[in-house]
């Protein structure tokens, strides 16, 4: 089995909770005295860290969210004085404010540990030349996994994302062996390959690392046979580190926990009440030993389930589902709840159409509608508006038996959508909230 770190990977579960609420209470102790923000939350609902003596009294802690993040910008949730920091990053701020992060030296280096687990996880050794396809900048998918790569001795390529045919041209001639990038992205690699014609034989790549966007497993079963690699998930988000927080090994099913780092709960997002192990719900991370900032019952707004069965790989630590998306991404419509990721196993699924596709939200009067508009395969266009149209109305059959609500397809020509070097663009909502 390839572990990075197999006394800490295979701890058995008595040891690790022990660890966990050992580390809790110093995080805790930690948070309290120097972070203004949970000292005075937690005065107000009569919370004293020496309180947290068991799992149970962790439960009685106020969530953060990430609009607690947003008002601390920049710096009043770090926990340590500015000469401790060493690194800072920032959340996109899509939604907003972006949040701010910084790292001691101490948390790059965990950071490191915790990539190196999913690298090797996944199947990358000391002898790989590894491409990192992934924006080096405030986002923390490009530095956060070079280090890692660093940490097991690989070759690592900073490549940064854009460009695709330098990257290409730089996975030819470099004999780059992994690569790292979001699924989407990898995707749109395999399909200009495939357009420029360059000989899978030219190629030397074989595993494939992707992560920091929801994708299914039908898309894997793509990336998989487009890039010839064996492709495996790992998930994270800035606000309780970045990449590194959980990840997939051979067995590609959930992905393991760090749970030495973290404490994941799922909670029922309305309710804010524990469900069971193996129910959807909202994951809730508490960091353990991060320093620059530690987190307290983040509530991450993405919606996955624990798995709770041992995993055959040997590893003790947890899984979580591949998330199914942000329970902000989550649709309503027309009283139905679609998430993007629905409708992608059935698109990908068909062989009629390419995996690329886009969903467009609109209000007409006083109903929601949903337009899916994807990518026609070059091989099923027809010049005749009657077989178009039989498929659309195929699509539009698949839909509706699968998810209960009619949508409109477009079919539109290949290539045409918009392609991503990044986290893609899915949803397009132009419901107007009076
Ligand atoms: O995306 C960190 C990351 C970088 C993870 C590289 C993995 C690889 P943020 O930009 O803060 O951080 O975005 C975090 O992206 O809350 C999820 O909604 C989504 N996300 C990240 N990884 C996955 C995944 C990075 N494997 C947000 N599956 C998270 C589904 C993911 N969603």
């Amino acid at each position: 089995m390839n572990y990075w770190n197999k006394a800490a990977e295979t701890m058995p579960r008595e040891a690790l909770e022990k660890l966990q609420l050992d580390r809790l209470q110093k995080t805790a102790q930690l948070v309290y005295q120097k972070v203004p923000f949970y000292r005075d939350l937690w005065s107000q609902n009569g919370i004293l860290p020496e309180d947290i003596k068991t799992f149970k009294d962790f439960e009685k802690l106020p969530f953060t969210t990430k609009t607690d993040m947003q008002a601390s910008y920049p710096y009043k949730m770090f926990a340590v004085p500015m000469e401790e920091i060493i690194r800072i990053h920032a959340s996109s701020g899509t939604t907003g404010q972006p949040t701010v992060v910084g790292y001691t030296r101490q948390d790059v280096e965990t950071w490191a540990e915790l990539i190196a687990r999913l690298l090797t996880a996944g199947g990358v050794t000391k002898k790989d030349i590894v491409q990192v396809s992934f924006g080096y900048g405030l986002f923390t998918g490009g530095f956060g996994l070079h280090y890692g790569i660093e940490k097991i001795g690989a070759a690592v390529i900073p490549v940064s994302s854009g460009n695709t045919d330098r990257q290409l041209q730089i996975m030819r001639e470099f004999g780059s062996t992994a690569i790292i990038c979001t699924p989407s992205y990898a995707v749109y690699l395999g399909e200009v390959i495939e357009e420029r014609n360059i000989s899978r034989k030219s190629l030397s790549l074989r595993v494939g690392c992707f992560g920091a966007e929801p994708w299914t497993e039908a898309m894997r079963v793509e990336i998989e046979k487009r890039l010839n690699v064996s492709a495996t998930d790992n998930y994270g988000l800035s606000e309780v580190m970045g990449p590194g927080v959980s990840y997939e090994c051979g067995e590609k099913h959930g992905m393991h926990i760090n749970e030495d780092s973290f404490i994941a709960e799922i909670i029922d997002p309305q309710t804010g009440q524990h469900l069971p192990d193996g129910e959807y719900g909202e994951l809730v991370i508490t960091t353990l030993n991060k320093e620059g900032i530690p987190v307290i019952r983040y509530r991450t707004r993405d919606i996955t389930a624990l798995i709770p069965e041992p995993c055959p790989c040997g590893r003790t630590f947890m899984r979580m589902t591949k998330p199914r998306g942000r329970s902000d991404d989550m649709l309503i419509i027309r009283g139905v709840n679609v998430f993007p990721s629905q409708v992608e196993t059935i698109l990908v699924e068909m062989e009629e159409t390419e995996p690329q596709y886009q969903l467009v939200v609109r209000r007409e009067g006083a109903l929601d509608t949903l337009e899916i508009k994807t990518e026609l395969n070059e091989k099923y266009f027809s010049d005749e508006m009657r077989v178009m149209h039989q498929l659309e109305e195929k699509i539009k059959m698949r839909v509706r038996n699968a998810l209960g609500i009619t949508a409109k397809i477009t079919l539109v020509e290949p290539k045409t959508l918009e392609r991503s070097t990044g986290k893609a663009k899915r949803v397009l909502d132009l419901r107007e909230y009076l």
